[in-house]
């Protein structure tokens, strides 16, 4: 009788820990569209040309926020964008930096405040300094509908 309870609470436990780690990579937000995919080079080196247009980019996670995952920076090695989710409707794993990602959204070149960006570099648990930030920032950030991680 022990030992079937034992063996219930072990498969359990192994059912969670599959859960957990299919939860680091897979799909978050609404599916993929056969947008074009633009490589992150191509859009920083004219965002005018593709905003309000939805396009998908690929790259590897540098930082996730570390207060709940409701935004990463992703870079193609050299180059970096800031990237949000769509209507805060997800979030991603906050250990999910170093991952490679394929993102889905509309990209925008915008001005932040000094506070937002002061806010940001707090929430990037130590990778920025919020006392560096002087001033508003100009960003160019990608609004995604849907993320990939992949393993
Ligand atoms: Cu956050």
């Amino acid at each position: 009788m022990m030992i079937r309870k034992i063996q219930a609470l072990l498969t359990v436990m192994a059912l969670c820990a599959i859960a957990t780690a299919a939860q680091k990579s897979g799909h978050f937000g609404a599916a993929f569209t056969d947008a074009k995919a633009v490589s992150l080079k191509d859009v920083l080196a004219d965002v005018g040309k593709f905003s309000g247009k939805t396009i998908k980019i690929e790259g590897e996670i540098t930082e996730v926020c570390q207060e709940k995952g409701c935004w990463l920076v992703v870079t193609d090695g050299k180059q970096e964008m800031r990237v949000k989710f769509k209507d805060y409707g997800f979030f991603v794993p906050k250990d999910a930096s170093g991952r490679k990602v394929i993102l889905e959204g509309i990209v925008e070149k915008k001005t932040i405040s000094e506070d937002h960006a002061k806010h940001i570099a707090q929430e990037s648990g130590g990778k920025q300094d919020p006392e560096k930030i002087k001033g508003p920032q100009e960003i160019v950030q990608m609004t995604a509908a849907g993320v990939e991680i992949l393993n």
